[in-house]
């Protein structure tokens, strides 16, 4: 009886956990044709421009397991990893700018059946969280001696509310590579100040969730591995260099975005221009992603195994 009346209590504390706001976490019914045409949670078209989203973007099925984190029972997942790669083909066009030929990119922005527009608002008003897991796809490994921005908010300034960058910081001209702290993840706030870092370890899911309080401009960090329960790793700091209201909004991004490195044949305005120009190897590369959902805070953050706790204030 008593065991009864904890499950049911359980159950009743997960439904009202947190509402969520968006699911990016693929069900097994996603499948390539929705991707090629932007239908269910992402919109795919932050790709190369001669090839389907499926050729950048693979849904796994049963074959990688996902985050523990929010798949206790691995042998029932609720979700399908997703990769993100890239290759030499990997340049994004976008509408009416000339091809990017610096950067080579995949990345997947949230939205529902191609909203995004009505989304953004929902997910960043008031206080929200944006989670995500990460891990190596070892058959096709990141060149750590370039930057990578692999997750970010990213209103019509260019800006990034947050970033995840993995890799050698870009500089000009090219500094020691790999530069310090290239394997690890850095978690940075708008003005790029580094919030937290922690090292990208092989066979892990790193497991991330971003508090962002749109209203205040702050911004915390919760962290943990695999089947840990999410832990805060930063206090509450301010962000207040991002855009207040509507226009501080933007598309939710992940995947890999590597950015060049100097090509000492270009010009020295050119050489700075990462967009356009840069040397690049054209390597085919990839990273894996589970666990992609942004929730409210109302009845606090989901931090796994059912079990929510406060927002750090
Ligand atoms: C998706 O793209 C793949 C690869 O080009 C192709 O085989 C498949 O037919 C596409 N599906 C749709 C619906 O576009
Ligand atoms: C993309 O998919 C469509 C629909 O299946 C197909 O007609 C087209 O050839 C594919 N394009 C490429 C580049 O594979
Ligand atoms: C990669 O693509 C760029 C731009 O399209 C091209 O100039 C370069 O030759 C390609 N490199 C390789 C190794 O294919
Ligand atoms: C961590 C932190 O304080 N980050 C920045 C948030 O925004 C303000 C205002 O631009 C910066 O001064 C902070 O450094």
């Amino acid at each position: 009886m008593r065991w009864t009346s904890t499950v049911l209590l359980v159950c009743s504390a997960l439904a009202s956990a947190t509402p969520l706001i968006w699911d990016g976490r693929a069900p097994f019914s996603l499948n390539g044709d929705d991707l090629n045409n932007s239908l269910g949670p992402y919109l795919t078209g932050v790709k190369g421009q001669t090839e389907n989203a499926t050729h950048y973007d693979t849904l796994h099925g049963h074959a990688i397991a996902p985050t523990p984190l929010w798949n206790k029972l691995l042998l029932f997942p609720r979700e399908q990893v997703v990769s993100v790669s890239i290759d030499n083909t990997s340049v994004f066009v976008p509408g009416g700018g000339p091809p990017q030929f610096g950067f080579r990119r995949t990345e997947l922005i949230a939205a529902k059946d191609g909203d995004h527009n009505d989304l953004n608002p929902l997910m960043e008003t008031g206080t929200t969280v944006f989670h995500f897991s990460i891990k190596k796809d070892e058959s096709r490994p990141l060149n750590f001696n370039h930057e990578y921005q692999i997750v970010f908010i990213e209103p019509n300034d260019g800006t990034h509310v947050f970033g995840i960058q993995l890799g050698s910081p870009f500089t000009n001209p090219t500094g020691p590579l790999p530069a310090k702290n290239a394997h690890s993840f850095k978690v940075l706030d708008h003005a790029l100040n580094v919030l937290f870092t922690a090292p990208f370890t092989s066979d892990d899911w790193h497991n991330f969730a971003i508090q962002v309080d749109w209203t205040q401009r702050t911004l915390a960090v919760f962290y943990s591995k695999d089947a840990q329960l999410l832990k805060p790793v930063t206090k509450v700091v301010p962000n207040l260099s991002a855009t207040p209201g509507a226009a501080g909004q933007g598309d939710f991004h992940f995947g890999v975005l590597k950015l060049p490195l100097v090509n000492p044949d270009d010009t020295p305005a050119n050489q700075g221009d990462v967009v356009h120009f840069g040397l690049q190897e054209g390597t085919t590369e990839a990273l894996l992603y589970s666990g992609v959902f942004v929730e409210q805070v109302t009845h606090g953050v989901s931090i796994g195994n059912g079990l929510t706790r406060p927002i750090i204030s």
